[in-house]
């Protein structure tokens, strides 16, 4: 049953972003043993339920207190937060933490045959959508006076079926566009997934937990955006080859048995290392350039 102690997370349920918000809680060390198709989860090894819902809810459960935490992608948050504030209702949260995963952007699109000359195009035009808080803010913003059709789903046929001249829908390939003799022409909303928190102050021991928790993903987080880069350095060549690295002010260096000109050189990277950086590297006389993900990492 609901404990007031433990924190409470609203997570997708199933769908884009539910493996990658599983896959988060595991690398902070969550155990979650209950199978995925009950709708509340306890946590093993620390005080966290999860509330397991359809993305559309989780902005709302956690505007109204409900959830102390959510991740959901920007796109369903901003869209309910312009809802509410249409209904009058309470649509605050806090941003917590931008995640690493769900990116896509929601783009205009127009048939292939659209004789498109930039988003004045679109007057008079009717345009359909999922999301007709964004798209409504977009327009009025650019000054267009389009006609706003809502669909629940299914958005990229309404042209074929004569419902809308245009659509506006996420895009993260393009596949489903093009699929549909759509293409994009502008983008009215870049989204990504985020973690919200409600606004209202969490009481012991709640708080505690939602900082360890917080903790641990700011170190998932700084864990995937670094690598641990190894590479056999030639003495002469030690400065040009830390300015490659970003974050490698102050490497480890150790000596190498039997070599006199170079030495070890051990770095945390603070980006992902390219090939093109490796290859720059080995120019510059570097060998043996290893390049290790890291899991975990507390500064
Ligand atoms: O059942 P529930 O309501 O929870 O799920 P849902 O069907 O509403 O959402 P879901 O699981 O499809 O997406 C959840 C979230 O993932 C979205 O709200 C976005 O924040 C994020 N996301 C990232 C995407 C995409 N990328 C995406 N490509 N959501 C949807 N799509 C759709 C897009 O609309 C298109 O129809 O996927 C289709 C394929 O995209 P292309 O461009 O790769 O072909
Ligand atoms: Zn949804």
């Amino acid at each position: 049953m609901i404990n007031k102690e433990r924190l409470r997370i609203a997570l997708q349920k199933s769908g884009r972003l539910s493996g990658d918000s599983f896959e988060l809680l595991a690398r902070c060390g969550i155990k979650i043993r209950s199978p995925k198709d009950k709708l509340f989860v306890h946590a093993e090894n620390f005080p966290l339920d999860l509330l397991l819902v359809r993305d559309d809810d989780i902005p709302g459960l956690v505007m109204d207190g409900i959830c102390d935490l959510g991740i959901v992608g920007t796109n369903v948050l901003e869209e309910a937060a312009l809802e509410r504030a249409r209904n009058g209702q309470p649509g605050e949260y806090r941003p917590v933490q931008e995640l690493d995963f769900g990116a896509c952007r929601l783009a205009l699109a127009v048939p292939e045959d659209f004789d498109y000359a930039g988003a004045a195009s679109l007057n008079g035009r009717r345009i359909a959508t999922s999301y007709p808080n964004l798209l409504r803010r977009y327009l009025a913003r650019q000054g267009i006076a389009a006609r706003v059709v809502a669909l629940s789903g299914s958005v990229e046929i309404a042209p074929r079926m004569g419902i809308a001249e245009a659509i506006c829908d996420l895009v993260s390939t393009g596949a489903t566009l093009e699929a549909n003799q759509l293409r994009a022409v502008e983008t009215v909303f870049k989204s990504r997934a985020q973690l919200i928190g409600g606004t209202a102050p969490l009481a012991e021991p709640k708080r505690h937990a939602a900082e360890i928790l917080l903790r641990r993903m700011e170190g998932v987080r700084a864990a995937n955006e670094s690598k641990y880069i190894m590479l056999h350095a030639p003495k002469a060549a030690l400065a040009d080859i830390a300015a490659l690295i970003p974050g490698a002010e102050n490497p480890t260096l150790l000596p190498l048995a039997g070599d006199q000109e170079k030495v070890a050189f051990h770095a945390v990277c603070a980006e992902a290392v390219f090939w093109e950086t490796m290859e720059k590297l080995k120019a510059l006389g570097a060998s043996s350039i290893l390049v290790l993900p890291i899991e975990k990492m507390m500064l």
